[in-house]
């Protein structure tokens, strides 16, 4: 790790002043300043800024290096692009443009902001908790040599108190500790304001504890030097602040000195008098009294230099909201915003004239220029985007496992057996992650090959006492599966981290994930997360639905193919056989290292069925595109049948029944209805810019008899599949699973939930019964 910089406190404190200033300003300009055209209120965080600028002060042009990567608090986002306008990396149309279209984002954004983001905040949590993976991805690579030992970093989370409130951020911790993390900095705003209100008084005591008993090193910045002089010197004024509520030090904070000199002199009597005498002017007691640790650079400053090892440590930096601005202290705070005059007086105190707002260092003295220019120049963090690390992996042709019989979930792992077994630059490249459902997801194959990754060494225990096992559980720093325990939202923060290896390390990894169906809605937010800042994996989701029998409605998913539907950035694949399967994990290898790739989902079954005999692979292209004819609709087909995943025996069967009285009769293999309905849209809104080139599914059911009569059939929400009624025009018999599941064998529970051939037989009869 890089030494600090030496400090030039002068100049820190003056950046501080000016990227409060321009934070708020960014807002008010916003708000108050650039012409509305629809009468909404623009909003923007001013006391969340003023409450950390000198905490961001301190870390941007002090303590980080240039490997450092940092998740700002999303509410903190106008102090980083702020920091960038200083550094010359942000334009001053984008800070004009703030939460306008093609403008700077409300929160720091990877994927949309023009400057560096290591990390997309606004989900308040999952910044934090992503720091602590992407320190895990870190050791990994450089245990398996893919960086080197000069190019680590540290990772840092400005979090905001009532953040803290989030659980994911300790299941992470607990993760953490259990892969014995390490270069992890969180730094809380400990301004002990939430969005409505002051928060609860005794938590922080507890932080302390909860960190430290997960090996975290806990460093409180209560008092600055100032105020930490002053409660040194008295006694009873230390006592009486250290139990003071935290609303009615916010109180006080907002009404200013004279407040404070009333209240000290009730409270303290005749112990407070000489300190108040000492203090005889009211602004000046005021900003004494608010001197807390994250206002003062010098305290800021001492704790992170004093910190420069690489144990992970929890800064909690007392701070007041609003600090500096009108409002400080308030209440109501959050979401508060100058009124233009508040604003032009901040502008006026800080010897900024009218029109310079923008000027980069306005209001900066002759004096303090050159040392204010020093900082900026010697400013060691990212000031430009990276360029992403895409298409360097070659893909190899996967091969579908052999048998006449087999269930996609089994097949999953023996093509990850296979492709551990074949070596190359992708084996090398796969990290396999589960939340402590590796063994019974199939992976476990994988895993005897390739080990446990653990950065200390740990023993199968079971195997060196020669009890026989069919499962190796052993873990060397050059295993290549992360386990972790049943947290779902660390699996999706991990893939979040491993999937950004490649734009954060500049080495891409293929990360793939395993978990139970049911359970992506445990972890649905850290999910849609990983997706938003376009980290690259695959998930495989297996089992699934009431096809899993005998388990029951407890574990029998059936939402998430309408998640997957709803999901950008999530790709949804659910094969019915091990061909499909096979050509789906090699597209979505290749979409994860692909410009314009995206993540896969894929929706496995323990279901074994009946393999295909194919003639030729025609059927690849149109099945990597959503769905394909497995039974090929006659000429003005009156109906068809349409089916996807595990279900497909039923389809097929009832195919066979009913294609002799029906000639016509087609039969759709949907694999991908998350496609199908892109596909759809995108051609829609493409008719509009003059393409008239039909979607996908627009052309499969274009094979079709006008108003021809379609059931649908998957082990999901019939939803999934209903809407194909829509691009034609078609009449849909719309089956699947609208209640919960329950035990029960697969003939009991396919009759009772209409997935069998009696419901297909009956449907299309009242399809083609009822006149169109
Ligand atoms: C998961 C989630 N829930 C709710 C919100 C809405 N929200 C935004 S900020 C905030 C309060 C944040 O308080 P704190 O973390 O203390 O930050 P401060 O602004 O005080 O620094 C809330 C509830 C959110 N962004 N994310
Ligand atoms: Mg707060």
């Amino acid at each position: 790790m890089l030494k600090p910089l030496a400090p030039d406190l002068d100049a820190l404190n003056i950046l501080d002043e000016r990227l409060r200033f321009l934070s708020a300003w960014t807002i008010h300009h916003a708000n108050h300043v650039r012409d509305s055209s629809d009468g909404l209120k623009v909003g923007g965080h001013q006391a969340s800024c003023a409450s950390m600028s000198a905490l961001m002060t301190a870390l941007y042009f002090h303590a980080l290096g240039p490997n450092d990567r940092v998740a700002v608090k999303p509410h903190g986002g106008p102090l980083l692009h702020a920091i960038h306008y200083l550094l010359g990396s942000q334009s001053v149309e984008q800070l004009q443009n703030f939460r306008g279209f093609g403008g700077m984002q409300s929160y720091p954004s990877r994927t949309k902001d023009q400057i560096p983001v290591d990390f997309s905040t606004g989900s308040v949590g999952l910044g934090v908790a992503i720091t602590a993976f992407a320190s895990l991805v870190q050791d990994y690579l450089t245990a398996h040599g893919k960086m080197a030992e000069a190019d680590r970093g540290r990772f840092v989370a400005l979090i905001g108190d009532a953040e803290l409130d989030e659980g994911n951020i300790y299941e992470a911790l607990i993760e953490g500790y259990k892969h014995d993390i390490r270069n992890c900095w969180w730094i809380v705003d400990y301004n002990r304001q939430s969005l409505d209100a002051t928060s609860a008084d005794r938590m922080f005591e507890r932080f302390d504890e909860i960190f430290a008993s997960c090996g975290w090193r806990t460093v409180e910045l209560r008092y600055g030097k100032r105020l930490g002089a002053a409660v040194a010197r008295y006694p009873a004024l230390k006592d009486w602040l250290d139990d003071l509520p935290n609303a009615d030090f916010a109180a006080m904070s907002f009404q200013g000195g004279a407040a404070w000199r009333t209240r000290v002199a009730a409270d303290l009597g005749s112990a407070g008098k000489e300190f108040l005498k000492a203090h005889d002017d009211d602004d000046a007691l005021g900003l004494l009294m608010t001197d807390l640790g994250g206002h003062c650079m010098a305290s800021l400053v001492e704790a992170f230099d004093a910190a420069q090892d690489d144990v992970p440590t929890l800064f909690i930096a007392w701070t007041v909201k609003g600090f500096g601005l009108p409002f400080a202290g308030h209440k109501d705070n959050h979401s508060g915003l100058m009124n233009p005059t508040q604003a032009h007086a901040m502008r006026d105190a800080m010897g900024i004239s009218a029109g310079d707002e923008w000027q980069p260092l306005a209001g900066v003295g002759p004096n303090g220029l050159p040392a204010v220019q020093a900082l900026l120049d010697r400013s060691r963090i990212l000031r430009a985007k990276r360029d992403r690390s895409f298409g360097k992996i070659a893909i190899p042709v996967i091969a579908a496992p052999s048998g006449d019989e087999q269930a996609t979930q089994a097949a999953f792992g023996k093509i990850m057996l296979d492709l551990s077994r074949a070596g190359g630059d992708l084996a090398e490249r796969i990290v396999t992650t589960s939340p402590d459902v590796t063994v019974s997801t199939n992976l476990g194959a994988w895993v005897n090959q390739r080990g446990l990754f653990k950065r200390r060494e740990m023993k199968d225990v079971f195997a060196a006492a020669k009890i026989a096992s069919a499962q190796k559980w052993s873990a060397t720093n050059q295993g290549q599966h992360i386990e972790l325990g049943i947290a779902e939202s660390n699996l999706f923060l991990m893939l979040a981290a491993l999937g950004l290896s490649g734009d954060l390390f500049g080495e891409r990894l293929i990360p793939v994930g395993t978990l139970y169906d049911p359970f992506i809605a445990r972890g649905l937010d850290s999910l849609n997360y990983a997706c938003y800042q376009d980290a690259r994996f695959l998930l495989v989701a297996t089992p699934s639905g009431i096809t899993l029998g005998p388990e029951g409605g407890a574990h029998q998913s059936i939402n998430p193919p309408l998640i997957a539907l709803g999901q950008p950035g999530l790709r949804h694949y659910e094969p019915a056989f091990v061909d499909e399967l096979a050509i789906m994990m090699a597209e979505a290898f290749r979409l994860i290292d692909a410009p314009d790739g995206e993540s896969t989902y894929l929706r496995l079954s323990t279901r074994s069925i009946a393999q295909p005999e194919r003639a030729d692979d025609r059927w690849h292209a149109d099945a990597l595109a959503g769905g394909y004819w497995l039974r090929e609709p006659g000429p003005g087909a009156e109906a068809a049948i349409v089916a996807m995943g595990a279900v497909m025996p039923e389809a097929l069967a009832a195919f066979d029944e009913l294609s002799p009285d029906l000639p016509g009769l087609g039969l759709l293999a949907v694999t991908s209805p998350d496609l199908l309905h892109r596909g759809w849209s995108a051609a829609q809104a493409a008719r509009w810019r003059g393409k008239h080139a039909p979607s996908h599914v627009e052309a499969l059911l274009s094979r079709l008899a006008p108003g021809a009569g379609l059931v649908t059939l998957c082990d999901a929400a019939p939803a999934s599949l209903s809407w194909l009624g829509g691009v034609l025009g078609n009449r849909v018999a719309p089956l699947g699973v609208d209640r919960f599941g329950q035990t029960g064998n697969l003939t009991d529970l396919y009759a009772a939930y209409r997935l069998d051939g009696d419901a297909i037989t009956q449907s299309i009869a009242e399809l083609l019964l009822t006149p169109s």
